[in-house]
């Protein structure tokens, strides 16, 4: 086994430079080699070494899986295997995957390829894979017992068809789906067009991931395979904030991010300070006049999406999922809510009981961004990451564009934090601040039975008055 560097070292390709491999015809006659990958973090773009050319993609905290040429087939080696997945630093996951990872390395090809995928499993169980949306011959759809006999543990099955419609595609399980999804088995598959496309823009930087989803109990390793519903981590490819790269963009380049939902809820998907619109989906490109501008789109399950914008606006700009509970990592689900409650001086005593217990902050849940909460091993904190002015407060389905004029053409690496201008950040008012001017007119004209003044006073309890708990 191999890694994807040592790869590239041994076919005397630096850097991802062009040069056409000579392989023996021994060697073709044999597997492609197994090459794979355990760095989370995210690889250089593949730049493609043989074949039709075009600009490859960016897979955050993940990478493309390369493959042999062989006789005008592109032929790739995919292993379905038992890895560790570090979720973010302070956590690490066991799941399936392919290639050393989970999610799988991307797939990269053009338009009218013809490719070979053959499939080892190293599972404990039988496993397919499904090729989802892409035009095939049904035998080679992946659908255990329906299209084909599972592939048994330790054997190798070898798919193959041509790639016929350009764009965004994944792939996955299916065999033993529910489990076999919960435990992160799935990847990226991206088509790209032969020539140019009248719906397919040529982009400067192309970003994809997958929305994926887990329920790990606090302090274990393993996901629960029985939850339907209650998943407890909301990560991008197996990966939560703040273990998610930034996407790191030129001032003036046309991005495009391309999403794919295997997770079991649908994913508003919100990126600050840009309109984008959706250019694709997994059906392919989308007609011109079917696209309008957007700040949030729904990712709906098994849906992918494909968001164009143009970066004009210099920043840090949050792009996350918009419901707020999938910017969070794992909590104790029956945690009462305890704003309004002192609880100082309490929580050590109750952590020396039970190990795992977790308090929410008493004035909200922002303290829990700040404060040294006590947690079990293995755990991320609830909302997290440091940013330049203190704790984000997010975990979960979150990241960062950071768009800067001097990112340099092809450069995919963090530039830190965004300076801002002088007298273009937010401050504090320091002069004085008059009372509020209330309307005693308020709500006239409101439908109400005329001439009947009511009078109701609805009675709130707040925090703070601990008498009325
Ligand atoms: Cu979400």
């Amino acid at each position: 086994m191999t890694t994807r560097r040592d790869f590239f070292k041994n076919l005397g390709m630096a850097g991802g430079a062009v040069a056409a491999a000579s392989v023996s015809s021994v060697a073709l006659a044999a597997l492609p080699e197994l090459v794979s990958m355990d760095n989370p973090d995210t690889a250089s773009p593949l730049t493609p070494p043989n074949g039709r050319p075009y600009n490859p993609v960016v897979t955050l905290n993940g990478w493309t899986l390369p493959w042999r040429m062989n006789n005008g087939v592109k032929e790739f080696h995919l292993v379905a295997e038992p890895v560790v997945r570090e979720i973010a630093p302070g956590m690490k996951a066991h799941l399936w995957g392919y290639n050393g990872q989970s999610p799988g390395p991307t797939i990269e090809v053009v338009e009218g390829d013809r490719v070979r995928i053959f499939v080892t499993n190293r599972l404990p169980e039988h496993t397919t894979i499904h090729w989802h949306g892409q035009r095939l011959p049904s035998g080679m759809d992946g659908v255990g017992g329906l299209n084909q006999k599972q592939i048994p543990v330790g054997k190798t099955f070898v798919y193959e068809f041509v790639a016929r419609r350009p764009g965004t595609f994944m792939y996955h399980p299916h065999a033993d789906e529910m489990t076999q999804m919960a435990m992160g088995m799935m990847g990226f598959w991206v088509t790209h067009p032969k020539e140019r496309h009248p719906l397919i823009e040529t982009v400067d930087r192309d970003f994809c991931f997958l929305l994926n989803a887990y329920d790990i109990d606090p302090g274990s390793y393993t996901p629960k395979v029985n939850t339907m519903l209650d998943f407890n981590l909301w990560t991008w490819n197996s990966r939560s904030f703040p273990g998610i790269d930034s996407l790191n963009v030129r001032k003036g380049d046309k991005v495009r991010i391309r999403i794919g939902n295997l997770t079991m809820t649908n994913h508003p998907m919100h990126l600050h300070g840009h309109e984008f619109v959706v250019s694709g989906t997994d059906g392919g490109p989308t007609p011109i006049g079917s696209r309008w501008p957007e700040v949030t789109t729904d990712v709906a399950v098994g849906q992918m999406r494909q968001l164009d914008f143009l970066a004009d606006e210099e920043g840090d700009w949050a792009f996350h999922c918009h419901k707020s509970h999938h910017t969070m990592n794992a909590m104790g689900h029956d945690v009462p809510t305890m704003i309004g409650v002192d609880h100082r001086g309490v929580v050590k005593q109750i952590t020396d009981l039970i190990p795992d217990y977790m308090v929410m902050g008493e004035r909200g849940m922002a303290d829990m961004g700040e404060m040294e909460m006590p947690i079990p091993d293995n755990t991320l904190p609830m909302m997290t990451g440091q940013g330049p002015y203190g704790a984000v407060e997010m975990g979960g389905m979150f990241s960062v564009l950071k768009v800067r004029r001097d990112q340099k053409p092809g450069d995919y690496r963090d530039p830190g934090w965004y300076k801002q201008p002088k007298n273009t950040q937010a401050y504090e008012w320091t002069g004085p601040v008059a009372a509020a001017t209330r309307s005693h007119d308020a709500g006239k004209g409101a439908m109400r039975p005329a001439g009947k003044a009511q009078s109701q006073e609805v009675v709130v309890r707040k925090p703070g008055s601990h008498g009325q708990h």
